[in-house]
């Protein structure tokens, strides 16, 4: 009997204050600047975000060149390798690597390894007095401390950007890994929002009153006040990196 695919189903979900990007229905942009490269929106303001977050492979002819303006971007390898030119020095970038870069840089990517996949969040920057602008950072997650989260030692927060005691930053990007069978210990409700990717693992996660099965690969957009509760299933940790804004008035 002939097998009939079926193309009109999909795992990706998009409701008001959250959504679940599975891949399924990814449609290429181009970006002014970024050739020889494959680039999907995941998320920004026309679902409702205050953020962007794209998803781009890279092959040995990529080249991503511009400026970053009003809205600083941040660049995690989530796989592959490449090489990045900012502040007039050459930087060599693995698995783990991430780079940020503040407002007004030029910056330049190329020589990535075949199927190269870089996660990047984009935020509009805003200004406070009497704090600097943050300078360029380059660094790799191996060198970043894990800390215990909630008292729970099967949680395990990396904080990629020093969000926590420097009023400059006014986003943080983390690494959260839960052990195996670990979860949230509250459903947060927060006036700050999420963009996130998992890098590993599975479980199911709690957004508003929906409930959701994640795996590696996953993206989520959490509105602020969303429901949000993460419980890990399997036999491996789960791990997201996630996109926060913090730091600033909120008014
Ligand atoms: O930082 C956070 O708000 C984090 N605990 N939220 C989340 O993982 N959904
Ligand atoms: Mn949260």
């Amino acid at each position: 009997m002939n097998k009939i695919k079926l193309t009109a189903i999909s795992t990706t979900v998009v409701e008001r204050d959250h959504a679940v990007i599975t891949g399924d229905g990814f449609v290429n942009s181009a970006i002014p600047g970024w050739t020889n490269c494959e680039v999907n929106v995941v998320i920004n303001e026309a679902m409702g975000a205050k953020f962007c977050q794209l998803l781009v492979t890279l092959n040995k002819a990529t080249v991503l060149k511009g400026t970053t303006e009003a809205t600083q971007i941040f660049f995690y390898v989530i796989d592959g390798s490449s090489e990045v030119i900012v502040d007039g020095k050459t930087h060599q970038l693995t698995q783990g690597s991430y780079v940020y870069i503040p407002v007004n840089k030029n910056y330049e990517f190329k020589n990535a390894s075949e199927n190269t996949k870089f996660l990047t969040f984009h935020k509009t920057y805003e200004f406070l007095e009497g704090y600097k602008i943050p300078d360029v950072i380059v660094a790799n997650q191996s060198t970043v401390n894990q800390n215990i989260y909630c008292d729970d030692p099967d949680l395990l927060m990396q904080n990629l950007l020093p969000d926590q005691d420097n009023f400059s930053f006014d986003m943080a990007v983390n690494i959260f890994t839960y052990n195996p069978g670990a979860n949230l210990p509250f459903v947060e409700t927060h006036i700050m929002e999420h963009g996130l990717i998992y890098l590993q693992g599975q479980g199911i996660y709690r957004l508003a009153d929906k409930w959701y099965p994640i795996k590696k690969g996953d993206s989520i957009w959490m509105a602020p006040y969303c429901p949000q509760w993460f419980g890990a299933l399997g036999k491996e940790p789960a791990v997201y990196i996630y996109y926060k804004n913090v730091n600033r008035f909120p008014i």
